[in-house]
């Protein structure tokens, strides 16, 4: 688009975003193929950031598209309640062929967020169904990111996601998080040092009582709170405890999903199997907005063996929209066809190698990573933190990559698709934002 044709940038409240700022020098993309973005100018981005932890494939699948297209034409939509269309069970089924045995009941939602939403109600619901009713309390941990309904807000532990809007969910309680364990600065994979910190669910259910909580929802590798890693051994105790207690176990594994760690999840990855995995992003490559709820069998059978008639008041106008359906099975070929899991866990040593030669960049305090993502910690700036990292960002902009920043952690998690050259691309221009950034 040329930019005398620009429309107003008045109009669109953009999330997530600094509006003022952003109107004032805006970065607008208007292409986008394999690793890169092109600008309405026609400037190349590289994309180190699979868009928003999202674009596992690449970008511009024409499989997708035309799958997506071919679907519109033949059923544009079909109400989801009490009607279906084979694409959600052909959908519901290829997924669970790749999720952990017994994760084979899945629930469509259309994000992240509302995955998240219907896994705690789901998570309520079951305990309900089976007897334990008095089992209604959640349980979060602090810098976890669950979106941004009022539900995955308050379950979520990131500070200016939750300050401005109220208290939230009532009942919701939280682990501590694990960043900052030490020994662990610059590990590579899974720090070394912190199981035991999945001992504060322990310390909960002393402090709250076993039979009033329901659930507890990690990210297993947590995303957006900078690429926070799970210390050694700490997924398989809070799996030992919230087993050992009757509480449910729910994976947000809307980043760690569809191979970013090197598995189809992180559930493989890491050989802990939650009871409800959350799924979005990488479900359809971000083509079309999907999300999901995978539930165990028995989480599933408990609430569908209820009495005849709706078992679960909950769905969304579009739960298995036919686009996103088309859109996830054309996917999930891709991921199949082209072994891009696989492919994820043999680049992964290549990412490490490079991502940690910034170890004596300037400013850089911690790196950590895993499959390919990876988190570059900076020291804050004085006084305005989260300055730093963000000069950094726009710094890799004007030098035509996409980076991710969080505070002042910048995240790296291009496609699945990445070749070395692309790798040692991003990391140079890090390496120059660095040493140019105050
Ligand atoms: N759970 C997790 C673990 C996520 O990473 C969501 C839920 C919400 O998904 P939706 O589709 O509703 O956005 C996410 C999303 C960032 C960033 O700053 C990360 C996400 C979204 C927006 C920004 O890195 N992850
Ligand atoms: N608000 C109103 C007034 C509605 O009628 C509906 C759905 O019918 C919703 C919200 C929920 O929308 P969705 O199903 O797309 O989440």
């Amino acid at each position: 688009m040329p930019a005398t044709n620009l429309p107003s940038l008045d109009h669109h409240w953009m999330p997530f975003t600094a509006n003022r700022a952003f109107k004032a020098a805006p970065r607008l993309v208007a292409e986008a193929q394999g690793m890169w973005f092109r600008d309405i100018d026609g400037r190349e981005i590289l994309d180190g950031a699979a868009g928003l932890w999202c674009v596992n494939a690449g970008h511009g699948r024409r499989e997708i598209a035309d799958a997506v297209h071919r679907q519109l034409l033949a059923l544009d939509f079909a109400p989801p309640f009490q009607l279906g269309h084979p694409g959600g069970f052909a959908l519901a089924e290829r997924l669970s062929a790749i999720t952990p045995p017994g994760l084979d009941r899945v629930f469509f939602a259309n994000s992240g967020s509302e995955a998240v939403e219907t896994a705690l109600k789901v998570a309520l619901a079951y305990q309900r169904a089976i007897g334990q009713g008095t089992r209604t309390r959640l349980i979060g941990r602090e810098r976890g990111y669950h979106g941004v309904n009022f539900g995955g807000m308050s379950v979520g532990g990131m500070v200016a996601n939750r300050r401005s809007f109220g208290p939230g969910l009532p009942g919701v309680d939280h682990l501590r998080h694990t960043h900052g364990v030490p020994g662990n600065l610059f590990a590579r994979g899974q720090p070394p040092h912190g199981a035991e910190l999945a001992d504060d669910l322990e310390r909960l259910v002393a402090l709250h009582g076993p039979e009033t909580i329901a659930a507890v929802i990690v990210e297993p590798l947590a995303g957006s709170t900078g690429v926070l890693l799970p210390p050694v051994g700490y997924l398989e105790r809070l799996r030992e405890i919230a087993t050992r207690h009757g509480i449910l176990l729910i994976f947000d594994e809307v980043i760690t999903g569809f191979g970013r760690l090197g598995a189809p999840f992180a559930a493989q990855k890491f050989g802990v199997t939650p009871d409800l995995m959350c799924v979005a992003k990488g479900l359809t490559n971000a083509a079309i907005p999907m999300g999901a709820v995978i539930a165990s069998r028995a989480v599933h059978d408990a609430i569908v063996s209820g009495p005849a008639g709706i078992e679960l008041f909950h769905g969304y106008t579009y739960s298995a929209h036919p686009a996103a359906c088309a859109a996830g099975l054309a996917t999930l070929d891709i991921y199949a066809r082209e072994e891009l899991f696989e492919r994820a866990a043999a680049m992964a040593p290549a990412f490490e190698a490079a991502v940690h030669r910034l170890a004596d960049a300037p400013h850089v305090i911690d790196i950590r990573n895993l499959g390919l993502v990876a988190g570059i910690e900076l020291a804050p700036r004085d006084g305005t933190p989260g300055a730093r990292a963000f000069d950094a960002y726009l710094d890799c902009w004007r030098e035509g990559v996409l980076v991710r920043v969080t505070g002042d952690i910048i995240a790296l998690s291009p496609p699945l698709i990445v070749e070395e050259p692309h790798i040692d691309r991003i990391v140079a221009t890090i390496r120059l934002a660095l040493e140019r950034v105050g």
